[in-house]
């Protein structure tokens, strides 16, 4: 049951936006929401998103800057009257570094990449943790992939990132449960937003997908977003990864 609850939500760019599925996703539950946004060029869009399912709270955010997430999550706390839930849907790598081979990606862009893809969730969760134990726990989620436990040609330092964001996940879970607060992940497979089909050759991993797949079907948004709800919403669940990706992990060939 999460009518009632609070949640914040990072990461919506527009409405193709994993984030924006699980806003969605959170709305019809009956939850309160505030999002972040990065950088002016996306505060309209996402403004006018919010706005359509209620939401005036909307702060911008960078999640590189500590200054940034101080001042977000003091006006979120201030603006929901707490915090319950959090969903962490950030990731970026410099374009160049998403093709070619991975073992050229320079010292600056690799920290990038980690930086903002999952040094960010512990950012996060440092700033959450008082707002969620001062209402007797929470729940925490964030978009991992694939390409971060095996090699998946061209993801490159994005995978080094996910795969350092799935252990920061798990020792999120491990520092915040006594706090009664849950981390977990779900592994998404590709989905089309923007920031996708910004790569080159997305069409045939989705191609991939299809035939290997056991479900043999591409995901969407609204796929990850109910698994996402399922696992803010789940008792005793924590530390874990969960596959919205039609089976694709479990093949072997
Ligand atoms: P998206 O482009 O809609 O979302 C990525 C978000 O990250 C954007 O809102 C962007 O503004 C934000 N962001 C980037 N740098 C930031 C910064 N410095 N500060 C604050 N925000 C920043 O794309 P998406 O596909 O919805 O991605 C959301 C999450 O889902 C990511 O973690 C991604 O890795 C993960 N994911 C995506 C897919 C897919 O195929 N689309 C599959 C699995 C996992
Ligand atoms: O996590 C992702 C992609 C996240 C992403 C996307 C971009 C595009 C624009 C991170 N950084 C950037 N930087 C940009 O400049 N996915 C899981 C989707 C994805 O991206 C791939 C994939 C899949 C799947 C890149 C190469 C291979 C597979």
């Amino acid at each position: 049951m999460l009518e009632g609850k609070l949640a914040l939500v990072a990461g919506v760019a527009n409405r193709r936006s994993i984030a924006w599925a699980v806003a969605e996703a959170l709305h019809a539950q009956g939850v309160k929401l505030a999002f972040t946004y990065q950088g002016e060029r996306l505060e309209k869009t996402v403004r006018e998103l919010a706005a359509s399912i209620g939401s005036d709270i909307v702060v911008p955010c960078d999640v590189r800057s500590d200054a940034d997430l101080d001042r977000a999550f003091g006006e979120i706390a201030g603006g929901l009257g707490g915090l319950d839930l959090l969903v962490h849907s950030v990731a970026f790598a410099a374009a160049g570094d998403l093709e070619g081979r991975f073992i050229d990606t320079t010292r600056e862009n690799f920290w990038l990449a980690v930086d903002i893809s999952a040094y960010s969730l512990t950012a996060m969760a440092k700033r959450a943790e008082p707002l969620m134990a001062a209402r007797g726990g929470g729940s925490i989620v964030t978009m991992t992939y694939l390409g971060g436990e095996r090699v998946v040609p061209r993801y490159n330092v994005m995978g080094v990132a996910k795969a350092t964001l799935d252990a920061s996940m798990r020792y999120l879970a491990a520092d915040l449960g006594p706090s009664n607060i849950r981390v977990n992940a779900v592994s998404a497979g590709p989905v089309r937003t923007l920031a996708a089909r910004s790569i080159p050759g997305f069409g045939s991993m989705t191609d991939i997908v299809e035939q290997r797949a056991p479900l043999k079907r591409n995901i969407d948004a609204s796929d990850v977003a109910q698994t996402a709800v399922y696992l803010l919403d789940a008792p005793n669940v924590t530390g874990t990864i969960a596959y919205v990706d039609a089976g694709y992990h479990a093949m072997g060939m």
